[in-house]
């Protein structure tokens, strides 16, 4: 297993590959937002070029056919792609996140030679820890995995996985044992292929915001797992690669925070430049000011945060605490930013004919999902009473 930190590629390719990226965002991912929108889904070719480039393997090593982007690069390309519609991030972030984490963390060599691969190639992952029942408190789940044999048979219901419509593997969180077990270790997590009988979905939810990116129940019954599919070889481990996979995914929610934010705050500094009242320019007001000064000092804040907490993650730091700072202070500040973004706007800020009232609905999710802020504020408490215990 190898939980080492992945290298990363050397400054000055990464530079070219990020300068590329921005073009791409620029060019042609939010050109095509309206297609997004209309269809509520990427369109294949993009996903295709989206493959093309790589991608789909960011963060997977580069002799599971990945790029092998350290932390730092990964997540400043996801916030790169999330100045964006969020359903680009999206497409991508649970092969990148979640699923490649616990993999690289808790996966045996054998797993990682699989399913790293086909996910560096760009066939979509979904995650599933969330249920009907249990949400924040994730180890309360009720999806049972029994033993029988070589296999293991699922029965359960996963809420809201992101991507679920689109994926062909999926990591899968159930109970190993009826009992709840200290540190959790009742959850184990399983590979499958989605196409495995027994796995059905749900009809994709309708969502307040975040077109393109979809949401579905997976419903497992007599699902026949091959015990070769269980994360690490051994039950008791899911829980904590789930964890450690949050960790990852929280950044990214965070650098998806922040280019969402920076994207609105842009187009509100345009929109006070253009529209007039009184006579001048609407960004003379100096209460106009205040909203935009706010908002951009926010925003430097969660900027040096990511960069930090990223930073850590490659020194081989464990970032627990980090992520969950920036992934709480990041969304929030992006819902002030985007709720400002709509009062300069004024009442055109309300109309669907104007962009503001998109990043508004779209952000607010971002605040739930990964992890409430009030679950990031019991992460980033917990942490300080363990060191504060160990500091004696
Ligand atoms: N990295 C590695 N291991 C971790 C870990 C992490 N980030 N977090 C937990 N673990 C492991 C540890 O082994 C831990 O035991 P120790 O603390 O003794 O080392 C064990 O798991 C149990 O962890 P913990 O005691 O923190 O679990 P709790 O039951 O207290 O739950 C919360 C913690 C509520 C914070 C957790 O359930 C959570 O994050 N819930 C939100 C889930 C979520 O974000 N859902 C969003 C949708 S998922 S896509």
């Amino acid at each position: 297993m190898s939980s080492t930190p992945l290298p990363g590629l050397d400054d000055e390719s990464f530079a070219a590959f990020l300068d590329q990226l921005r073009r791409y965002v620029d060019e042609r991912l939010i050109p095509a937002e309206g297609e997004v929108l209309r269809a509520n889904r990427v369109p294949q070719a993009i996903l295709d070029e989206m493959r093309d480039m790589g991608l789909f393997g960011m963060t997977t090593p580069e002799e599971h056919g990945g790029a092998g982007f350290s932390t730092s690069q990964y997540i400043r390309a996801m916030h790169a792609l999330s100045r964006a519609a969020p359903a680009y991030r999206t497409m991508l972030s649970i092969n990148t996140g979640m699923f490649t984490t616990a993999l690289r963390r808790g996966g045996t060599a054998e797993q990682q030679a699989h399913w790293l691969a086909r996910g560096a190639g760009g066939e979509i992952a979904c995650f599933g820890l969330t249920e009907p029942d249990s949400g924040s408190d994730s180890a309360a789940l009720k999806c049972r995995a029994v033993r029988t044999g070589d296999h293991y048979v699922l029965n359960g219901t996963k809420r809201y996985i992101t991507n679920a419509p689109f994926a062909s593997m999926g990591l899968i969180m159930a109970r190993t044992s009826a009992e709840n077990l200290p540190r959790n270790q009742h959850v184990s997590a399983f590979l499958i292929d989605m196409d495995t009988p027994g796995v059905s979905l749900g009809t994709p939810d309708a969502k307040m915001g975040q077109a393109g990116a979809q949401i579905a129940d997976v419903i497992l019954e007599d699902v026949r797992v091959p015990v070769a599919n269980l994360l690490g070889g051994e039950e008791g481990k899911g829980f904590s690669a789930a964890m450690q996979a949050l960790d990852s995914g929280r950044l990214s929610v965070g650098a998806a925070g922040l280019g969402l934010a920076e994207r609105a705050l842009e187009t509100a500094l345009r929109y006070a430049h253009d529209r007039k009242a009184f006579g001048t320019a609407i960004v003379e007001f100096q209460l106009i000011q205040a909203m935009l000064a706010d908002s951009q000092a926010e925003i430097y804040a969660a900027q040096c945060m990511m960069l930090d907490a990223c930073r850590r993650a490659d020194t081989g730091q464990r970032i627990t605490m980090e992520a969950a700072a920036f992934k709480m202070f990041a969304t929030e500040m992006c819902g002030r930013v985007v709720d400002r973004v709509v009062q300069i706007h004024g009442g055109a800020g309300y109309l669907a004919e104007y962009d503001a009232e998109r990043f508004f609905r779209d952000a607010r999710i971002l605040r739930i999902y990964e992890g409430t802020t009030q679950i990031q504020q019991l992460v980033i408490a917990k942490a300080m009473m363990r060191e504060f215990a160990e500091r004696g």
